[in-house]
């Protein structure tokens, strides 16, 4: 009974709006409160219809400045060993690009400047780290999806590979630098952020300056820090040890979702 009512209503309504663009207008018809109130109800199942379909992709509980951890522990790694991501940071990252390819119409080499130009987000939220830690902490950035826009997106693209400037491990593969990876879906939600300030400062090199993924619904080795690239791919099978991240390679879930 609750399904079939409100699909009858759906159905009168949409009747109704078919109607009043027949006569040419819509606001005569909407005039009356019999249509009006047919027209309320058929938005509103269009909403939960929206909604019951969007849950997956809810949001992460966002804090406030009260809540702040006093400070923002670092984890991982602290500070890149390597000679050139040394020289970008002793310059201020001022030469620092951020790279965009792989399956993109438009490939990219953004400067911080150039992505504090576009629209920023500012998010308190948890980090939750496997190891047994959290830490709320003030992300400012730019929305992912943003960036993306920038340098469409092919239409076999399915995943965003973050390549990050450290290598975590030695190995005798090569497989041992630091990546991560998302879907479109966590990409393009609203709390996806390149993030480049921390608690109202510029991103610290102990947190992934100048640049660090907050994909927040999931857990902390997901937050990729000290990115350089990009890479817009189909599958992970050809990156790393083909598991879609750095730890990922080494037993982790892929989807870190909480
Ligand atoms: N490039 C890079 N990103 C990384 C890591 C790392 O070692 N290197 N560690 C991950 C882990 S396990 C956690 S918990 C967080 C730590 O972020 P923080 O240093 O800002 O606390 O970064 C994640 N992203
Ligand atoms: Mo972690």
């Amino acid at each position: 009974m609750t399904l079939i009512m409100p699909r009858r209503r759906f159905l009168v309504g949409a009747a109704a709006s078919a109607g009043a663009l027949a006569l040419g207008g819509c606001d005569r018809l909407v005039e009356s409160d019999t249509v009006q109130h047919v027209l309320d109800l058929a938005e509103q199942l269009t909403m939960s219809a929206q909604r019951a379909l969007l849950s997956k992709t809810g949001l992460a509980r966002e804090f406030s400045e009260a809540d702040l951890s006093p400070t923002f522990r670092s984890n991982g790694t602290s500070k890149p060993d390597d000679e050139d991501y040394d020289a970008l940071a002793e310059g201020g990252f001022v030469d620092w690009r951020l790279a965009i390819d792989g399956l993109v119409d438009r490939p990219q080499n953004l400067s911080l400047a150039d992505l504090k130009l576009l629209p920023a987000r500012t998010q308190i939220t948890r980090h939750d780290c496997v190891e047994g830690w959290s830490a709320i902490g003030k992300w400012t950035g730019v929305p992912l999806g943003a960036v993306l826009m920038k340098s469409g997106l092919k239409p076999n693209a399915r995943f965003a590979v973050f390549h990050c400037a450290d290598e975590y491990e030695k190995t005798a593969d090569g497989n041992g630098q630091y990546y991560e990876s998302i879907d479109l879906i966590d990409a393009f939600h609203p709390q996806t952020i390149l993030a480049y300030g921390l608690n109202g400062q510029d991103l610290p090199v102990a947190n992934g300056a100048p640049l660090r993924l907050r994909v927040e619904r999931q857990l902390g080795y997901k937050q990729a820090k000290y990115i350089m690239r990009i890479e817009i791919v189909d599958s992970f099978n050809q990156i790393g040890r083909g598991r879609g991240g750095f730890w990922e390679d080494r037993g982790y879930e892929w989807y870190a979702g909480i």
